[in-house]
């Protein structure tokens, strides 16, 4: 019989430099990085090692270690006999140790996290913890036994065909085992077989989106008594140039978020608690897809997608940089990906890489694709490969054409350019190219809670600001429903080290809630209003902008109900009809209660009248940025930093002025700066931006005032 022993107790850690200490898993070394700016995010090499007693065993049988994530490579050893290296910090993989095992034994497992040229990720925006930090289980089985090593395979592959009717569905069930035969059992009618069963279903029951995810269980076993099962989901999907997702014959557009998997305080070393309180959010927010940036998230995640019915885009960590010794890597995460993941019916898609081309292209990223798409086609027929492309991608690039469906991941209206741009964007992109299927892959703003404003501008790390970003990008998904899938970047805050802004180092914060799960930023009933349809509430924006100087604040509202009336102090201001978002106008004198109702549900929020705008509500406003300059600094017969980067570049002097900046910015950060050097297209939509928006979007650190007002008086010493 099978036996799976926890093994997540009584490990001894140690890191170069700090005396050994007492663990228990999942653990990682850089859980608090995001609290302190990265500080402590230390990578390099550090052990676990366990101790324990030989499992029973009968003659034959095998003993195997299961590593459900060990970040980011992992090098086994028992007894000191070195059995495993594992590249991949995302994906599940398996040691056999029989043959090494003693009565008392010791396990080590070298853990590393240093930064390398061919293990994925290298370069992105989040932090890359290092760490035993899911499961580790001892599994012991008879001689004859279901397939455990080969890319931590679950043993059994379910792969379901649907009548066009809907009406029959063929169920094909592949085992892998090392015995002569096999009963496979799906509701109660057992097959016997050497490896492979099928299954006719009249009538299946479907699996069909957040409405209803049936899943079916089926099971195999041995005469020696192993078992695997795995549960699975009868439905048909497809993808349309014009219509969308189709999930069982009807348009079924994906609307949804993305989910880093860490957490403030814990890192990456979640729990199954940590996945349903994700899980619980997800839904409450209506979306019916979840795009599980950008690695392999945990097995119960995926399951918990399963039983609520979201549809996953699922990808490996093929991010950002193309590194031509990662060939290999790219390779084995996903034929890990695929095999552990195979049989999840809310997978949708394997993503192949996000904004991969950012550093420019080559002849071994295009060819790197290639294989990858061709490996995700021969492990798996059933579903199609997807890209996150990065706007900026040459429209033409021979890139696009490799996956079966695309995607981008758009951010005007926050790191640069107009918020109407990501419509016009997709738009002329589907004009030019009327058979791509065409997917959202990301759109976000970063909002520090604390941050508020009754001028909301790009670049300003409001709530508020997030509120009327996501406003006119949820009108721009809604009127668009061709879009297959889109993503909202991201539901949650996560550690990403490299950052430092927006009053919070090491965040970033484009999340609807934030990193420790505890506050739901407006922005997310926004979402919550257009979405969820069965729990009626309403919702009023801005309880953290209590102190408001003007003299008439705008009050908004966002329900899955009409009308909401607003009462002030307990009296009717007024009722409006519409949908999702409701504006009204209140004028303030003192300390006002203001109530929304609507149907049964209410909301209520205080807010004060104050004579000057509260400094702690802004985080321009702390530096000197938002007073960078008087009018004294423009002298409108010379060149500014008001002047556009298009009229910039045309003259030799300010051309020059401006090139050294991007060089520095391209130093400091930014995949745009980097990119812009070299890019045609982005070059374009520059140009017609002043270089003040720009290095407002940029952001402070990357220009920071002093520099500004240095650069600006350079460009003054330029006659027109
Ligand atoms: C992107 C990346 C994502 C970043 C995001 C951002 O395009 O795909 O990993 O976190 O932008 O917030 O800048």
């Amino acid at each position: 019989m099978r036996k799976i022993t926890d093994f997540t107790g009584s490990w001894l850690f140690s890191k170069p430099g700090e005396p050994q200490k007492s663990v228990n898993l999942p653990h990682t070394w850089n859980a608090s990085d995001g609290q302190d700016g990265g500080n402590d995010y230390w990578r390099g090499t550090a052990t676990y090692t366990k101790v324990f007693h030989r499992p029973e065993l009968e003659p034959d049988s095998r003993a195997v270690l299961e590593f459900l994530g060990a970040a980011m490579t992992a090098d086994v050893t028992v007894n000191g006999v070195h059995l495993a290296h594992h590249e991949g910090g995302y994906s599940t993989f398996r040691v056999d140790i029989t043959d090494a095992l003693r009565d008392e034994n010791t396990l080590c497992v070298a853990v590393d996290n240093s930064e390398n040229d061919r293990v994925y990720p290298q370069k992105a925006d989040f932090t890359f913890y290092g760490g035993l930090y899911r499961g580790v289980n001892l599994i012991t089985v008879p001689a004859e036994h279901f397939e455990l090593l080969r890319d931590g395979t679950p043993g059994i592959f379910v792969t379901t065909e649907l009548s066009d009717d809907l009406k029959t569905a063929v169920v094909k069930v592949e085992t892998q085992h090392n015995g002569d035969e096999v009963d496979i059992t799906l509701n109660c009618v057992t097959i016997t077989v050497k490896s492979h069963a099928e299954f006719t279903l009249e009538n299946p029951h479907l699996w069909n989106g957040v409405d209803d995810p049936y899943l079916y269980t089926v099971t195999a076993r041995l005469a020696s008594g192993d078992e695997v099962s795995t549960r699975f989901g009868i439905r048909k999907i497809g993808f349309d140039p014009n219509l969308g997702f189709i999930l069982n014959k009807r348009p079924y557009p994906l609307r949804g978020v993305s989910r880093h998997q860490d957490r403030e305080g814990l890192g990456n070393a979640i729990t199954v608690r940590e996945h349903r309180e994700d899980m619980e959010l997800i839904r409450e927010i209506g979306a019916n897809t979840v795009r599980l940036a950008h690695y392999q998230h945990a097995q119960e995640f995926y399951d918990l997608c399963d039983e609520y019915g979201l549809c996953v885009w699922a990808e490996i960590p093929y991010i950002t940089q193309h590194m031509d010794a990662g060939r290999e890597n790219t390779l084995s995460q996903m034929r890990e990906l695929i095999t552990q993941c195979y049989n999840h019916p809310s997978i949708v898609c394997w993503g192949l890489s996000n904004e991969i081309a950012v550093h420019g292209m080559s002849e071994d990223l295009t060819e790197n694709h290639r294989l990858l798409n061709d490996l995700c086609h021969k492990l798996d027929s059933t579903r199609p490969t997807t890209m996150a492309h990065a706007f900026m991608l040459d429209k033409d690039s021979p890139l696009i054409d490799i996956a079966d469906i695309g995607s981008w991941n758009l951010y005007f209206g926050w790191y640069l350019g107009e918020l109407s741009q990501n419509d016009s964007f997709l738009d002329e992109y589907h004009a030019a190219h009327p058979d791509r299927v065409i997917g959202f892959s990301e759109y976000g703003a970063d909002a520090n809670p604390r941050f508020q404003s009754p001028k909301p501008e790009s670049g300003d790390y409001t709530e508020s600001y997030q509120c009327v970003y996501h406003e006119h990008l949820l009108k721009c998904i809604e009127e668009r429903p061709w879009l297959w899938a889109t993503h909202v970047w991201n539901m949650f805050d996560f550690a990403a080290d490299g950052r430092d802004e927006g009053g919070k180092a090491g965040q970033n914060q484009k999340g609807l809630v934030t990193f420790d799960r505890k506050l739901k930023k407006d922005a997310f009933y926004l979402y919550k209003a257009a979405w969820n349809k069965h729990e009626p509430f309403v919702h009023i924006c801005g309880s953290r902008y209590a102190d408001r100087a003007e003299a008439v604040t705008e009050v908004k509202v966002y329900s899955n109900l009409t009308p909401v009336t607003l009462f002030v102090d307990g009296k009717e201001l007024d009722t409006k009809d519409g949908k999702t978002v409701f504006t009204f106008k209140v004028p303030l004198t003192g300390e006002h209660s203001i109530e929304a109702k609507a149907g049964e549900c209410a909301d209520r929020i205080t807010v004060r009248k104050v004579s000057e705008f509260n400094p702690d509500y802004s985080f321009s406003r702390k530096g000197p940025v938002a007073n960078w300059f008087d009018e004294a600094d423009f002298d409108s017969s010379c060149y500014s930093i008001r002047d556009t980067m298009g009229t910039l570049m045309q003259n030799p002097s300010t051309a020059a002025i401006v090139g050294a900046l991007m060089a520095k910015a391209t130093a400091s950060r930014g995949e745009v700066a980097k990119s812009a050097s070299g890019n045609a297209n982005l070059q374009k939509m520059m140009a017609g931006m002043s270089l003040q928006a720009l290095i407002r979007q940029a952001g402070e650190n990357v220009v920071p005032p002093e520099a500004v007002r240095q650069l600006n008086a350079a460009l003054q010493k330029v006659k027109k």
